[in-house]
């Protein structure tokens, strides 16, 4: 450990630990469920460590929300129900918010230091909650889920942590099913689907219960986001049996609508070119999951 700098280590990336200086600590505290830290680092903004972990910076943040949110928004036409998993920042409901044709969007976050925090510290990324389509339920998205109407939501986006904490279980079977039963025919979910560098043992298990739970498309998304370990993260998307889906050629497209960009201002990553080209995956992940 250097003195000054913050290192990321957690065995789920053992022998390696990317590091940022650090300029000062805004915030530590201790919630039910992890221990949360802000700092002020050098050359990424804000920074929001969970148990350890980064979970945003101020920098680099608009790669992981805006793909997160868009690759499943913008592969349907008018999504109108949404249901974010998570991501209690607000990142995402900052995201899902461009979309004119969303009527409302449910959060279920378990932890409500990690809102607070992010309205404290976090004011452009937790601007998501200023939104009145939002509903905020702090709670397990676990069981969220399992009482979940069936059939409700156009679109489920799973914000979620690593599975090393109060994660586990966003990353088991039994919560897929719920999320297929809470999904309308044809209806979409994207999940936080880690890292092909380091969790292939763990992305082929969600592909393959993904397989076996939703009837319609089952694909595998990544992009780059330089402070999250090795410097990629994955998205799992699926749609259950009904409408076909085709999640490599978006028909909803949010980067080219005015009046998204007059009222949220210009999308700093995602555009529909980086949406098709995510789903292209290095020789020895396709050989993976395609075998799933
Ligand atoms: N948008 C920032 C990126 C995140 S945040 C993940 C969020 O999931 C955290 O706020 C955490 O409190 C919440 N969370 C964890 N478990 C549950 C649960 N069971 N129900 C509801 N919310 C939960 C993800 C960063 C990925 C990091 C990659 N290394």
């Amino acid at each position: 450990v250097i003195p000054g700098w913050f290192s990321e280590i957690s065995p789920m990336w053992p022998g390696e630990a990317h590091s940022l200086k650090v300029e000062k600590i805004l915030f530590q505290g201790k919630s039910d469920y992890q221990d949360v830290i802000v700092f002020q680092s050098a050359t990424y903004g804000k920074v929001l460590v969970l148990d350890g972990v980064i979970q945003l910076t101020e920098r680099d943040e608009c790669a992981y929300q805006e793909m997160i949110t868009h690759l499943p928004l913008c592969s349907i036409s008018n999504p109108k129900k949404v249901l974010v998993i998570g991501g209690g920042d607000g990142g995402v409901l900052r995201e899902v918010a461009r979309h004119s044709s969303v009527e409302q969007i449910d959060i279920c976050e378990i932890d409500k230091m990690v809102v607070d925090v992010a309205k404290q510290y976090f004011p452009n990324v937790a601007v998501g909650y200023e939104d009145p389509r939002v509903n905020l339920v702090i709670g397990d998205g676990v069981a969220f889920l399992k009482n979940a109407a069936e059939g409700t939501y156009d679109a489920v986006i799973v914000d979620s942590s690593d599975p090393i904490g109060p994660a586990k279980e966003l990353f088991e079977k039994p919560f897929f099913e719920s999320v297929n039963r809470a999904l309308r025919p044809g209806g979409v979910v994207c999940t936080q689907a880690e890292s092909l560098w380091l969790h292939m043992d763990i992305i082929e298990d969600i592909v393959s219960n993904c397989r076996e739970i939703f009837k319609g498309s089952v694909n595998y998304a990544w992009t780059s986001v330089p402070t999250y370990p090795s410097g990629v993260i994955g998205f799992m998307l699926c749609s259950t049996e009904g409408p076909h889906v085709d999640f490599k050629k978006p028909l909803n497209p949010i980067d080219a609508d005015e009046s998204s960009i007059k009222s949220h201002g210009p999308l700093k990553f995602y555009n529909a070119e980086i949406h098709s080209a995510a789903f292209c995956l290095p020789s020895f992940a396709k050989k993976v999951i395609d075998s799933k």
